[in-house]
């Protein structure tokens, strides 16, 4: 296996996640998909020979017109809403799409989930483990001993999830779709100015002050 990067910078748990599994799926948020990607993840993907699927959840916030211009810059990428379960059909499809890409024998797809915090990864695990899902096991005696899911298809999910740290990232943008908590961001001033200049007005309007 190789390891093109090194592993500094990263919590241990992602690139773990990403060696362990045949296929990742990255869990954008909808409203701000550029600022929950990651290159410096999807080039240790790439490196490492595993198959990519964005996951945008949470399009059930955003407009039509939006999601095709999203669609336009990632590829493969498949909309889906965790919290409606919506899109999950088409997902399963994608995986046994890009399965079938690596060459991984049917029934023994290992899918490993990332993203930023709050992007939805524990409610997408959720909704592919609800029908026909085996209780968490443990895959032993094999070069990736790790806890996992049986869900539908043949697919088999790694139960953790892979989360990016956030502190590499723009925070304005990430404190205002909740992925960093506002009470732990290390410039709270300058994170409001930024949502301030961003959103005209609505602030202003909300609190009925002048700013
Ligand atoms: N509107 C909406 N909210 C979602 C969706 N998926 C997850 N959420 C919400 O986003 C928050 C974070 O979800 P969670 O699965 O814990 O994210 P994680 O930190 O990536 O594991 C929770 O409040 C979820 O209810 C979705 O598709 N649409
Ligand atoms: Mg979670």
């Amino acid at each position: 296996m190789r390891i093109t990067l090194s592993m500094a910078g990263f919590v241990k748990q992602v690139t773990s996640v990403i060696l362990k599994a045949d296929i990742l799926l990255f869990v954008l948020d909808a409203r701000a998909p550029d600022e929950t990607r990651n290159s410096r993840v999807e080039r240790i993907i790439a490196d490492n020979g595993k198959g990519l699927i964005f996951v945008i959840n949470k399009s059930d916030l955003v407009d039509r017109k939006s999601l095709t211009e999203i669609s336009r810059l990632l590829s493969p990428c498949v909309f889906i809403s965790a919290s409606e379960k919506r899109g999950i059909g088409l997902l399963r499809e994608r995986i046994l799409i890009e399965a079938s890409r690596q060459k991984v024998k049917r029934g023994d797809i290992l899918v490993g989930v990332l993203g930023y915090p709050n992007v939805g990864k524990s409610s997408l695990i959720n909704v592919l483990s609800t029908r026909n899902a085996a209780p968490a096991s443990n895959v032993a005696g094999t070069t990736r001993s790790v806890r996992t899911i049986r869900s539908r298809g043949g697919i088999t999910l790694i139960d953790t999830p892979g989360v990016i740290p956030s502190d590499d990232k723009d925070e304005a943008k990430l404190a205002s779709i909740g992925s960093v908590d506002f009470t732990k961001v290390k410039d709270p001033e300058a994170v409001f100015f930024e949502l301030l200049a961003a959103h005209p007005g609505i602030i202003e309007r909300f609190y009925g002050v002048d700013v």
